[in-house]
């Protein structure tokens, strides 16, 4: 196994080797239980399976020889990082481990217990030492989007270096100036940390970089989703993909997603669907679904249902926008490029937020899709309280609505999963109601 090859390296950096080989062992069961036996899974799937198998090993290799030539390593909680700066002085931006239970306890040492799982199970991974992420991070990007992760920062400061970018909650002129000045002051950061100046060709390269991966994640989103008669790949393959999005290297990860969405489009042409006719089409919003947290496409898809799309920051949300450089001169265009970009993320953190409101009707119509699941992380206050704002409006649509919250811990799985029946069974029996009435 990977982690058994990189022990030294994994050891030098400080990783707990014992415990985190625990961890991947039980990650991986999980992923060739869950993943790997679906049936009639696209071939270009083998490329993620190898990702899973080095996540820990031979990808932290990689990362590690980029800072061995003085490349910066950025570790990250959320998509308001402008990574295209990083990846232009050649590092690596990534996202750090918080979608386990395990960690959970160690965390609730030092911070509350009622908070998102999210932020408590990646405070436990630093405290146990047990994600090589974290631990190959020059330090963490943390931004200034929920109170809990706001206040986080300091504690984690206390373990790992830690930089804060002040996101705005709200999208005035003068909110979105000093949002700029903060995109130019993490380039400035970077630059710090590569010991060298970072120039406007490197910059756009690093976009360029970064475009084409979101082009290519847009192009699998489409193929996924946009085909009511066929769903050439599984909600979950899918999903894993995008949790990858954050942790591969970006060049390499959209060659393999093309190649995958080659091997989609000619599904579609021979309409070969992972699902059988008429499975229900379900979108899921709501909070990012970090790995290895696959309970509710679990559920989902094994109560006979396909996952179509994710609306949250692990997929659509991450992807949805590029940076426009067209005719980009100067740096400062570039961050009011960048920031333009940015400032489209529409998280529920921004009062007010209706442009999201008004994306998911859109996106539902869109997709031909049968009904929607609003999943929130247990104490995710922005989330929670926008469910109510987005849920009138799909019942204002007549669109069928299920809102589920849950955190990390398997207690709840069976319980999730006979809600998920019951609401499957409403959706199907609508579509043969609809069905009996266009005879
Ligand atoms: S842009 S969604 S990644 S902040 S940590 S808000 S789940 S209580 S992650 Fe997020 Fe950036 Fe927004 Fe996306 Fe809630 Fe938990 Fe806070 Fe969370």
């Amino acid at each position: 196994m990977g982690v058994e090859l990189h022990k030294d390296l994994l050891e030098s950096i400080g990783v707990d080797v014992e415990r985190h080989a625990k961890m991947m062992g039980m990650g991986l069961a999980g992923y060739q239980a869950g993943f790997m036996s679906q049936p009639n899974r696209p071939k270009a799937m083998a490329y993620f399976d190898w990702f899973m198998s080095e996540i820990q090993a031979e990808r932290i290799a990689e990362i590690n020889a980029l800072k061995a030539q003085k490349k910066p390593a950025v570790g990250t909680f959320c998509i308001f990082v402008p990574e295209e700066i990083v990846v232009g002085a050649g590092g690596a931006c990534f996202g750090l481990c918080g979608g386990a239970n395990p960690p959970i306890a160690d965390a609730e040492s030092e911070l509350p217990r009622n908070i998102c799982p999210l932020i408590k199970s990646a405070y436990g991974f630093k405290l146990q030492h047990t994600c090589a992420y974290t631990q190959s991070a020059d330090f963490i990007y943390g931004e200034t989007t929920c109170e809990a992760k706001k206040k986080t920062w300091e504690l984690l400061g206390k373990h790992h270096p830690v930089h804060v970018m002040n996101i705005p909650h709200m999208k005035r002129e003068r909110d979105l100036k000093m949002w700029q000045e903060e995109i130019k002051e993490f380039k400035e950061h970077i630059e710090e940390v590569a010991e060298k100046k970072l120039s406007l060709a490197e910059m756009l390269e690093g976009v360029k970089v970064i475009n084409a991966k979101r082009d290519a994640m847009k192009r699998l989103d489409t193929l996924r989703g946009m085909h009511p008669d066929v769903m050439p790949i599984s909600g979950k393959d899918a999903l894993f993909i995008s949790q990858m999005s954050f942790l591969d290297d970006p060049k390499r990860f959209t060659e393999k997603v093309n190649e995958l969405c080659d091997e989609l489009d000619e599904r579609i042409k021979e309409k070969v669907s992972v699902f059988p006719e008429n499975t229900p089409r379900i979108m899921v919003l709501g909070t990012p679904i970090a790995p290895p947290n696959w309970k509710l496409h679990t559920a989902v898809e094994g109560s006979g249902a396909c996952i179509i799309n994710e609306e949250g920051c692990i997929g659509h949300r991450y992807f949805k926008d590029n940076v426009d450089i067209e005719g980009v001169q100067n740096e400062d265009e570039l961050y009011a490029r960048l920031m333009k970009r940015y400032s489209k993320i529409d998280c529920a953190c921004f009062t007010p937020n209706t442009p999201r409101t008004d994306k998911i009707v859109q996106m539902y119509k869109d997709r031909k899709a049968d009904g929607v699941i609003y999943y929130t992380l247990s104490f995710c206050h922005t989330y929670n309280v926008e469910s109510h704002l987005v849920t009138e409006a799909l019942a204002k649509e007549g669109i069928p609505c299920l809102v589920i919250e849950s955190d990390y811990s398997p207690e709840d799985a069976g319980q999730i999963k006979t809600r998920v029946e019951a609401f499957l069974e409403s959706i199907n029996f609508k579509k043969k109601a609809q069905a009996f009435q266009s005879k």
